[in-house]
């Protein structure tokens, strides 16, 4: 297994939604052990601490919750993402979904400064593909993929000069999609992968699909990893439960299959929501996955086609 550099950020945005309690996700991966997880496993770890939003000016009486201080952790995590690509591969200790507005614009940028594609593999129950117009609760943490495509109306938001192309999404684990969301993805290319196609055919087969894609194009691959793409019976700290979310194994799988592909670039773990935890079995579960993600197996296996 090659050793990497594994950069850990701390992201503790709690402002894409109004339910408190995502700021306390960095402590609860560091205290359930992240970077010894990954270091056990050869790789060289950093912690560069956490994150801090570029200064904003709080304005009340807007329909959208904290839109200054989510601007403020856009700047600031785009550019924490595109620092932490030059030196490895940056794992971003959420924090709200909200996160990612900024490192995947950052991922963009590095991407750009490179010459290679980049592709984004969302983990979610949600699509996340709200405009700040389209958003009924006016939670921001569901606008990132909205924004990274180049959806109007981020109004303050740094300019997507470039914006990710649509047929280098895939959206895996969907089980809540708001009508307007439903409806402007239908008529995207971003590709959908619900839990009845998961149900239906396994998860490895959508999911090899899609990294055979990034592997033809050379891509660099951002993944985004919501607690909620897990079934709230095994990952209860999170604000948005929906039933009927991915198994354990289903996501241990996906981790595996990211690792043996060699080609993940960057990571966000969002949606820790502490306060709401067991004994903290979810954090556990997320640092788990991350160590799968990074090469943790039971035993060696020759490659396999899925
Ligand atoms: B998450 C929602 F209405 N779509 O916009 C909204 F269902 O990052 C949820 O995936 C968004 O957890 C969930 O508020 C955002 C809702
Ligand atoms: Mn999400
Ligand atoms: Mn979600
Ligand atoms: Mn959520």
């Amino acid at each position: 297994m090659t050793a990497q550099t594994c950069i850990l950020y701390g992201a503790p945005v709690d402002s894409g939604k109004r339910r408190r309690g995502c700021l306390m996700g960095p402590d609860a991966y560091r205290t359930a052990g992240l970077a010894e997880a990954l270091e056990s496993l050869g790789h060289r770890i950093k912690d560069r601490g956490n994150v801090t939003p570029a200064a904003y000016e709080a304005k009340p009486h807007s329909r959208l919750h904290a839109l200054e201080e989510t601007i403020g952790w856009t700047e600031a995590l785009a550019e924490a993402a595109q620092a932490g690509l030059q030196d490895g591969l940056p794992i971003f200790l959420g924090g709200d979904h909200a996160l990612a507005l900024g490192t995947v614009l950052g991922a963009m940028r590095h991407a750009q400064a490179v010459n290679r594609p980049l592709f984004v593999l969302w983990l979610d129950a949600h699509s996340d593909f709200h405009t700040p117009a389209t958003t009924d609760s006016g939670n921001l943490h569901g606008t990132p993929l909205g924004y990274v495509t180049g959806r109007p109306d981020f109004h303050g938001f740094p300019d997507v000069h470039t914006p990710l192309p649509q047929e280098n999404i895939a959206i895996v684990g969907l089980r809540s999609v708001d009508e307007a969301e439903r409806a402007a993805l239908q008529e995207t290319t971003i590709q959908r992968v619900d839990m009845r196609e998961i149900d239906e055919t396994g998860i490895a087969r959508p999911l090899a699909r899609f990294l055979d894609q990034v592997s033809a194009a050379g891509g660099m691959l951002h993944v985004s990893l919501d607690v909620d793409f897990l079934d709230p019976s095994v990952a209860p700290a999170v604000g948005t439960t929906v039933p009927g979310g991915a198994t354990i194994r289903e996501a241990h799988l996906v981790m595996e299959m990211l690792h043996d592909s060699g080609l993940m670039t960057s990571l966000d773990l969002v949606e820790l929501n502490p306060f709401l935890d067991e004994r903290g079995r979810t954090a556990q579960l997320m640092v788990d996955l991350a160590a799968s993600a990074l090469g943790r197996r039971v035993f060696d296996r020759p490659t396999r086609a899925y």
